[in-house]
């Protein structure tokens, strides 16, 4: 038995679900210098919370994040919380010299994410740990398509196409929910999914976005409000009383990077049957690599230097031992899924904070991408004029 890493949770929506998941499974898969332990779970209901944290297996709960920054025997903040809170919880949490794992986006605007960032560096001058959970770059597929263009085997890059495709707010009578509401999501679309396909092109390319030209539409203008909190997908009765959403419903945007290639972005979660379609495909001189998380096992690789007659698509099942984390898992071919991507960022963070080492996404890494989402909030609401990530109006 190693050392515990004793875990205070905070929310209990789906990503508490899911990363409850992750920190139950993550050392009984893979060899780990410290085990979790859940031992708080925090929420603002205290019967829910309570009950939660027994369906999740967590110790005990209580109904205030300053419980979990207070005890001295809570090593790590887990913050599974609306954005609003972001910030206020990692900044409490860091200055009291807990490890912390922040959901995204990061924050809410960049002037937080840069309070965090800071606060993420003083840290670590301590040997505190901190991590943004962009989640999609634990998939062994997308860190295969890492390795591909890093090694040169697509060239030099020249497009990225990047479409998160969601169908959960089609529905006009989809209620209304926390993430509707600029004030605590900070953005609707962009920030929520939007932010993964940033994170996973700039990861994926090691090149940054460096300006945009933006719209964002709400077709949804208000939400009936239900008493009870429903989960995404659920439903309002008729008369229920409709309030007004204040994000957007849809994000599009080019994108220019510094070393020169093309971007062009989609979010959407009114994508009428497309319940969670997250695909990026990156082109370059001498190659190709696509993506779709439908099949989230598969890479698609085009390699121009195939011989001539030979040449295709190719679908790599990225599940072999060759393939990050796969060994921990099933033989070869039998898959994996979406809750093993937290896993494995549980699985890199316990590392990194028992070596002491930084682990990307780091807050500054998350930071990037916060950069990005205000250029293109800024560019959509000036007319989609091009927007530099700094902010100046090119
Ligand atoms: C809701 O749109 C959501 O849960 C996102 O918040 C997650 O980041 C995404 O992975 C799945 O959909």
């Amino acid at each position: 038995m190693t050392t515990p890493l004793r875990v205070a949770m905070i929310g209990t929506g789906f990503m508490g679900r899911m990363h409850a998941h992750a920190w139950r499974t993550a050392h009984r898969f893979f060899d780990l210098p410290r085990t979790p332990e859940l031992t708080l779970l925090v929420g603002r209901d205290p019967q829910r919370t309570a009950a939660a944290a027994t369906a999740f297996g967590f110790d005990a709960s209580a109904d205030d994040w300053r419980r979990a920054v207070e005890r001295y025997d809570i090593d790590i903040v887990d913050i599974c919380t609306p954005g609003d809170t972001h910030a206020e919880i990692a900044l409490a949490a860091l200055a009291a010299g807990k490890h912390v794992l922040c959901e995204k986006p990061l924050a809410n605007d960049v002037a937080e994410a840069d309070l965090m960032v800071a606060a993420a560096e003083r840290a670590h001058a301590r040997g505190v740990v901190s991590m943004c959970g962009f989640s999609y770059r634990r998939t062994p597929a997308l860190s295969l398509a890492r390795r591909l263009v890093e090694q040169g085997r697509i060239g030099e890059v020249r497009h990225v196409r990047a479409q998160y495709l969601q169908d959960w707010l089609s529905d006009p009578d989809a209620p209304f929910t926390w993430r509707l509401d600029k004030t605590r999501a900070g953005s609707g679309t962009l920030g929520d999914i939007g932010a993964h396909s940033i994170d996973t092109a700039q990861w994926l390319t090691g090149d940054d976005i460096v300006g945009v030209s933006a719209m964002m539409r709400t077709f949804v203008p208000t939400r009936p409000v239900l008493e009870e909190q429903v989960g995404l997908g659920g439903r309002a009765q008729a008369d229920a009383p409709r309030r007004s959403v204040t994000v957007d419903d849809a994000a599009a945007f080019t994108a220019r990077f510094a070393g020169g290639a093309m971007g062009v972005f989609e979010a959407t979660r009114l994508a009428t049957g497309h319940r969670n379609s997250n695909r990026i495909e990156i082109n370059g001189d001498r190659g190709s690599i696509a993506f779709d998380f439908r099949a989230m096992n598969e890479l698609e690789f085009y390699d121009a230097t195939d011989p001539a007659g030979e040449q295709g698509f190719r679908r790599i099942q990225a599940n072999e031992p060759e393939h990050p984390y796969a060994d921990a898992w099933w033989p070869a071919g039998h898959g994996l899924g979406y809750e093993h991507l937290f896993t494995h960022q549980v699985v890199d963070l316990v590392r990194a904070i028992a070596g002491g080492e930084a682990v990307s996404p780091t807050f500054a890494d998350a930071a990037r991408v916060q950069r990005v989402l205000a250029a293109v909030e800024q560019s959509a609401a000036r007319d989609s004029i091009h927007v530099t990530v700094e902010g100046e109006t090119a």
